[in-house]
């Protein structure tokens, strides 16, 4: 009795021994597979979340920071951008400033407005180019706004761009009622036709201060090399880009190597139902001084 049970016990123990380890072993390969076939990327939002920060990752933490320079930040910050387009190389940068950042730039400008102006071409006068910018607006600097809204703004910008505030001319505040538009134009000035140049505008950021029921879109009618055969300049035609109260966009008008970038021909389509406003600072390649 005692042998028989003992010879059934090893018999059963054996069988069970070796489907036990198989099972192990099939059970551990699985589970394997996937817990190392995941990347940190494919896992919940919070659970990623904890890891980075665990492993120093958190790119939205302050201690992400790395050592500065003297003329360096100590915190690592983000302004959120949406690339454009790269013909031209324009961005566009939602929320860039508040409502009540727009309404004050407004606010204190207002009362300034004026017709606007062109810079003319050699050969060209006020009448023979009448018609193509019908905006009317003011020249205001940082200097002047005591509010700091200007500071603030202007500040953004050249972290933003990355070139300092130096380089930049005094904010042009325009406004366009219905109707009123800006025909395409260059903020470069080719040389050829505008004569010998001190300094260059290299880039330009438009600072949305209102919506735009309808119309009003900036534009740039050769964006990745599009040409509409016929093109007249005063056509409304390309990438257009709506206006959004406090969104920013920025465009470079000459390429790194300092010629113009055909492609950053741009204009403001006319206006057909609300007011728009916008603040436009143009970026030189030097030191802007405003005689
Ligand atoms: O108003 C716009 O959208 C464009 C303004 C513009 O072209 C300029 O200020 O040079």
């Amino acid at each position: 009795m005692k042998i028989k049970t003992k010879r059934s016990k090893n018999k059963l123990g054996l069988r069970g021994t070796l489907l036990l380890c198989a099972l192990f072993f099939l059970g551990g390969f699985y589970f394997s597979r996937i817990f190392f076939s995941q990347t940190t990327s494919d896992l919940r939002p919070r659970l990623r979340r904890d890891i980075e920060a665990a492993e120093g990752g958190d790119h939205t933490s302050r201690n992400n920071a790395q050592p500065h320079g003297a003329t360096g930040e100590s915190s690592v910050e983000s302004i959120p951008f949406q690339i454009l387009s790269w013909k031209p190389r324009a961005l566009y940068f939602p929320k860039f400033a508040t409502p009540e950042q727009c309404n004050a730039i407004i606010a204190m400008t207002k009362t300034q407005l004026k017709p606007s102006l062109l810079a003319l071409r050699e050969g060209e006068s006020a009448e023979s180019t009448q018609g193509t910018r019908t905006s009317s607006g003011t020249f205001v600097s940082a200097a002047e706004d005591d509010s700091g809204t200007l500071d603030l703004i202007e500040q953004k910008i050249s972290r933003a761009t990355m070139i300092p505030r130096s380089h930049g001319e005094a904010f042009n505040v325009l406004r366009y009622e219905i109707g009123q538009k800006y025909d395409s134009h260059y903020d470069a000035f080719n040389p050829a036709e505008y004569g010998p140049q001190q300094s260059q505008r290299i880039a330009s950021f438009l600072l949305y201060l209102t919506n735009v029921e309808e119309g009003g879109e900036t534009m740039f009618p050769y964006e990745d090399g599009l040409k509409v055969p016929g093109y007249d300049y005063k056509q409304c035609v390309g990438l257009k880009v709506k206006p959004r109260q406090g969104d920013g966009l920025l465009f470079y008008s000459v390429f790194p190597n300092g010629t113009i970038d055909k492609m950053s021909l741009h204009g403001s389509c006319p206006v057909i139902k609300g007011e728009k406003w916008v603040a436009t600072k143009w970026i030189r390649d030097h030191i802007f001084y405003d005689d």
